[in-house]
Formats: C-alpha cells, sequence, structure tokens
C-alpha cells in the first residue's frame, strides 16, 4: 500500500463514521469471537467456494471467527435504533488470489430498525457520490475520473434476470455502479411469501465487482427456522440468536455492509485489493506481519 491510498483509506473511513454519526446511528465495536456467526450461505456468490468455519475452543466454549456482524446488528439495533460498525470479517471464500478477496477485510455495517430497503438503497447512493465528491475535492482521485458517479441515477437490475454471469457481464460493461435486487440468500434476508421476492441488494462498481450488500430482515421465528433448514444449515448453529427471535428481541431493520478495502481499490484504482491493505491478507501470499 502506498501513502495515497492509505491516505483515500483514512478520508474513506473518516467520511464513513462522520457521516452515519451525524444521521444519529450509535457506533459500535466489533465482535470477533462468537457462539454464532452468518453461515454464508446459501449465496449465490458463494456457490464457487466452500467457506471455512474458523472455531476457537476456549474456557470450555466454542467460538468462531465472525464471517461478519450481521446477526449481532441486528440484535443491537432492536435495542438501539440505528447503529454501525466497523468489523474485521474473517472469510475463507477464493480458492486463489483473484484481486478481490481479501481473507480478513473490514465491513462499514449498519443498521437501522426504521428503514426500508429504499432508504438503505439511498443512503449507500448518497453515501457513494459523497465519498467521489470529498476525495475528488480533497485532490485524491481524478475529478474527470469519479465524476460520472455523480450524474444520475444508479441503475437497478433485478437478479432473476441477470444470474451470475449477467452481473458479470455488466461489472464489465457499466460506466456507473449499479443496484442488483432481489437474490436468493442467507435466511436472515427478508422474502415476501405473497410476491415470491427478496427484499434485498448488493451494490456493484464498474471494472471490479460488489461493494456493499444488504437487505431487509427478517424477524418471525417459524420463517427463520423454515429458511435455515431449506438452506440445509443446522438450527444448534444459532441457538442463542434463534432465542432473541423467540422471545420477540430480534425486531424489523434494515440495512448493509460496505467492503472498506474494495471501496479503496474502487477510489484508488487499484490492480489488486492487497494493495488496499497496509498488511495484506491474500490467499497464498506471504503475510509479511
Ligand atoms: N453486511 C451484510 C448485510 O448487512 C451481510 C454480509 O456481509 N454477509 O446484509
Amino acid at each position: 500500500m502506498d501513502a495515497r491510498t492509505l491516505r483515500i483509506k483514512t478520508e474513506v473511513l473518516g467520511y464513513l463514521s462522520g457521516t452515519f454519526l451525524s444521521k444519529g446511528y450509535l457506533w459500535m465495536l466489533p465482535k470477533v469471537l462468537s457462539p454464532i456467526t452468518d453461515p454464508l450461505w446459501p449465496d449465490p456468490a458463494e456457490q464457487k467456494t466452500e467457506p471455512l468455519e474458523v472455531e476457537v475452543r476456549t474456557y470450555g466454549l466454542r467460538l468462531r471467527l465472525t464471517h461478519s456482524m450481521i446477526l449481532h446488528k441486528q440484535a443491537a439495533v432492536s435495542r438501539f435504533g440505528r447503529i454501525f460498525v466497523l468489523s474485521p470479517n474473517v472469510r475463507i471464500e477464493a480458492r486463489k488470489p483473484d484481486g478481490w478477496h481479501a481473507f480478513e477485510f473490514t465491513q462499514f455495517d449498519f443498521e437501522a430498525r426504521d428503514l426500508r430497503m429504499k432508504d438503505v438503497m439511498e443512503t449507500l447512493e448518497e453515501v457513494i457520490r459523497g465519498l467521489a465528491r470529498r476525495l475528488c475535492e480533497g485532490g485524491l482521485v481524478s475529478c474527470e475520473e469519479y465524476g460520472g458517479i455523480l450524474k444520475g441515477d444508479f441503475p437497478v437490475y433485478d437478479y432473476a434476470d441477470l444470474g451470475e454471469e449477467g452481473v458479470d457481464r455488466l461489472t464489465q460493461e457499466e460506466e456507473r455502479p449499479f443496484f442488483v435486487v432481489n437474490i436468493p440468500r442467507e435466511f436472515y434476508d427478508y422474502y415476501d411469501e405473497e410476491t415470491g421476492e427478496w427484499h434485498n441488494y448488493d451494490l456493484y462498481v464498474p471494472g471490479y465487482g460488489e461493494v456493499a450488500s444488504g437487505g431487509e430482515r427478517e424477524w418471525e421465528y417459524e420463517k427463520i427456522t423454515r429458511k435455515i433448514l431449506k438452506g440445509g444449515l443446522k438450527v444448534e448453529n444459532f441457538v442463542p440468536y434463534l432465542r432473541m427471535v423467540k422471545n420477540g428481541e430480534i425486531m424489523p431493520s434494515a440495512g448493509a455492509g460496505l467492503g472498506i478495502e474494495r471501496l479503496v481499490t474502487f477510489f484508488s484504482g487499484l490492480a489488486d485489493i492487497a494493495e488496499a491493505q497496509v498488511f495484506p491478507r491474500i490467499p497464498y501470499r506471504e503475510v509479511e506481519l
């Protein structure tokens, strides 16, 4: 990583935390070990990989490294209204270096009780535009190159029309960031049984790939357990979370998570996400520190 990239990363972190604080979000600190975590399954983006469970046994406990803080976000937001967290995510996803996956990365994850899908997508769009403006006005990125992002709405595509191949093609063809909605995936994203639509979304940046994902959330016990079983997952892996769901301690909410290193890779125009980490954590690359 060079000094310009670290300045861009610093701006990204400062901009995101400042913007969400000004919107009334409370700042939660991350949790790295937990009895429950995001299963990352089923998810079409994970079809090509086998996510590994990294488990730590200590003090008679069986803890996992967090894949994401989605389930903690749901639990926290039910009590605090609006929260964000900058959380390290450990995921063994890519089989080989592909320039876009790090096995440890940071997510800016936010969640709000009072928001729905449309509001979160608006927030994501506002944040990407705001970042482009901040970086370009600060002389860190070319206004000519990133100025296009500021023009026009981000297009929205339905996953049902695209499939994974369509998404890959659009990533190469689109000139602006775009949304993909209605993605059949993990149990916590809201599925409307009447319309057969998922109330969720991914945000893609041109030439690179997905930089943010999120959704409206499920909160009903029967539906959540049914979806866990349908996804081939074990109910035992989510016991403390399911207890909260059963007690009505998980409430409807919506949110998303932005991949910090991916945002930095995009805005810095890097060839490889490894350059967006001071100490890269990339498959099959020697970890120096
Ligand atoms: N951060 C994502 C969300 O809010 C979850 C994830 O990263 N798997 O839905």
